[in-house]
């Protein structure tokens, strides 16, 4: 049986879940998306990536045509059509169909739009021992030209930060803002440990306000670790004790070199030991939507 999608209210067979060309999220990357994650019959944090969905939406003027409920029941819909209990869930919205201007005013109709997927997570062994980054030369899009929260339909400029990766023969890219603090990487938040302390780049540094980063925020403090949010230089990278990203997609995943260098002693740390377990445990067993 093929996959199902659900668009604008339909589940279709993803050979027929198709949009119009005229659509201003394909000829301007105009839209916003959600990456979610389901464990176990349940979509995790649903209400704040619904929440994170609207606020983009509404930072580009768009009018979502649905109300949230409607998009969550959309969402279960799509899951059970696909008979789906562990995956991923990618949520689109579109400006819709308009003339070829650049013109969002042409547009009538946003498309709403739920595809599910298998999770690609890093091998096992990432998990295990770890993985090489590097810094990227591409800065990340200023706040002030366009706000990091904003998940919109356009992922150049870490498309970009991706390049660079996999020239290096690495699977990720630290992107720096324009004042060279440390951002985060092109689909996940950055985290260190410093004497016992973790440190993450705050808001302030022009970053996405991860869910999985808040999620592993709060575990950290549950467990007595103290965490702070802060600038961080490439200086801090290279000389911490540890390092992890952080997203939907990845969950917790251990960082053993930046350009090169070890961090700590090139093995996992026990604090990213320790919150790769917390996060996995919390996320199948802990979580109540
Ligand atoms: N920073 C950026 C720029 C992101 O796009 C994250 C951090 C992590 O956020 P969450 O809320 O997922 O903890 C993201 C995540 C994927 C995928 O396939 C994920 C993202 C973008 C594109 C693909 O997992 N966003």
């Amino acid at each position: 049986m093929s996959k199902m999608v659900w668009m604008n209210g339909q589940l279709v067979p993803v050979e027929q879940a198709s949009l119009g060309v005229f659509d201003h999220g394909l000829l301007y990357g105009d839209g916003v998306f959600e990456g979610l994650r389901q464990y176990q019959g349940r979509v995790f944090r649903l209400s704040d990536h619904l929440r994170r969905l609207y606020n983009s939406a509404k930072a580009i003027r768009l009018d979502i045509p649905l109300a949230r409920q409607d998009i969550s029941t959309a969402i279960s819909a799509t899951l059970q059509a696909n008979k789906l209990t562990d995956c991923y869930i990618r949520l689109l919205v579109t400006r819709g169909v308009g003339a070829l201007g650049i013109s969002p005013a042409t547009c009538s109709r946003p498309s709403i739009i739920i595809i599910t997927n298998d999770i690609k997570m890093y091998p096992e062994e990432t998990y295990r021992n770890g993985m090489a980054i590097i810094t990227a030369s591409t800065p990340r899009i200023a706040a002030a030209a366009l706000s990091p929260q904003i998940k919109s339909l356009n992922y150049l400029n870490n498309i970009m930060a991706k390049w660079e990766a996999i020239d290096a023969g690495v699977p990720e890219a630290v992107m720096l803002n324009h004042l060279g603090f440390v951002c985060e990487c092109t689909a996940d938040n950055i985290f260190i440990v410093r004497d016992g302390q973790l440190l993450t780049p705050a808001e302030e540094s022009g970053i996405l306000l991860g869910i999985t980063r808040g999620v592993v925020l709060e575990l950290a403090r549950a467990a007595g670790i103290p965490a702070r949010e802060t600038n961080l230089t490439r200086y801090d990278l290279y000389t911490a004790d540890e390092c992890f990203l952080t997203g939907t997609g990845a969950e917790v995943v251990p960082v053993t070199s930046v350009d090169k260098r070890s961090i700590g002693n090139g093995q996992v740390g026990p604090v990213t030991r320790q919150l790769t377990l917390a996060f996995h445990h919390y996320a199948r067993h802990d979580e109540k939507a």
